[in-house]
Order: C-alpha cells, then sequence, then structure tokens
C-alpha cells in the first residue's frame, strides 16, 4: 500500500471540533462542516451523540471546580453535540481561529462564534463551537470522544 506524503510531515496535526447543542439545535452543524471543508482540513470522523457527565468531567478537567462549571455541563447536556475529529496542517491552531474568541460577542465577524454567537448573562457558553487547544489536548480529547480512533 502507498503512504500518503504528507504522512510524515510533524505539520499535520489532528484535533477535535464539537458544534455544541446550541449549534446543532440552531442547525448550524453543516456551515461548521463547511467552513472546516473549505478551509481545506480533512474529516477524519464524524459522530452526533449526547454526552454524559463522566465525559464531560474528563473533557472539561480543567474547569472542574469552577463556578460556571454546572450550567456548562447542563448545557452540554441539553441536547446531541456534533463530535468531529479533523486534521491538517496546524489544524490545532487553524480551527481555533475559524472558531474566534470565547465570548461570542467579542469574537471577529469572520469567525463560527463573530458571526453566529452573542453572549450575555449565562449566554456566554452557548458558542456554538469547540476546538482543542494545544496538540496535547487534541489527542487527550479525540481519544476521550473516539475511543476507538
Ligand atoms: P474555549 O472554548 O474558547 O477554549 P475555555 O476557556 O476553554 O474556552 O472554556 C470552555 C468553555 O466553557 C467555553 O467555550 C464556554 O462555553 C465556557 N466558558 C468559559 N468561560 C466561561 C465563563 O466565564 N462563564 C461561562 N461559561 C464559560
Amino acid at each position: 500500500t502507498q503512504t500518503p506524503p504528507e504522512t510524515n510531515d510533524p505539520t499535520v496535526e489532528r484535533t477535535l471540533v464539537l458544534v455544541k447543542p446550541d449549534g446543532v439545535r440552531r442547525g448550524l452543524s453543516g456551515e461548521v462542516l463547511r467552513r472546516v471543508e473549505a478551509k481545506g482540513y480533512t474529516l477524519v470522523a464524524v459522530e452526533l451523540l449526547d454526552a454524559t457527565p463522566g465525559l464531560l468531567a474528563e473533557h472539561y478537567a480543567e474547569h472542574v471546580g469552577k463556578e460556571f462549571y454546572q450550567p456548562l455541563v447542563d448545557f452540554m447536556m441539553s441536547g446531541p453535540i456534533l463530535a468531529v475529529a479533523i486534521e491538517g496542517q496546524r489544524v490545532v491552531e487553524g480551527f481555533r481561529s475559524l472558531a474566534g474568541a470565547t465570548d461570542g460577542t467579542l469574537a471577529s465577524p469572520g469567525t463560527i462564534r463573530g458571526d453566529f454567537a452573542r453572549s450575555w448573562g449565562s449566554k456566554v457558553m452557548q458558542n456554538i463551537v469547540h476546538g482543542s487547544d494545544s496538540p496535547e489536548s487534541a489527542a487527550r480529547e479525540i481519544a476521550l470522544w473516539f475511543p476507538k480512533l
């Protein structure tokens, strides 16, 4: 079998994208995938699923104990999530750039959050997408959401 040339390229990474329940509810799953594909990234795995408290405790381990943790878990369990593993050169920072700043009100227009999210009060967590923040987080999160990959 032939190995694609980029397989050995260390700049090719994977990252975990989640279309959060607000994004799925608002019919933005296709829009997120469209932007990912238009940018030139490759879809590796896609699954619509319901998160469990255990999965979220691991996914958001750095936020356990914070004041917004339980509301965040409740929000992340308020409907299905589209989990997507994607691949490409420098895709971890590339998708963070596509997603925009955490706070949808402040996120730049042209980004997913800037175009589709606003924040006020408890809505700050409803920001459409998640993207891993480093290659190490990506590996950990992809193993959590896609144990078979
Ligand atoms: P990120 O998703 O932009 O990487 P993080 O700081 O890792 O941002 O926070 C994870 C998620 O937790 C955010 O996307 C958002 O949904 C929620 N969140 C972060 N900070 C707050 C806050 O101060 N209040 C409520 N929710 C928050």
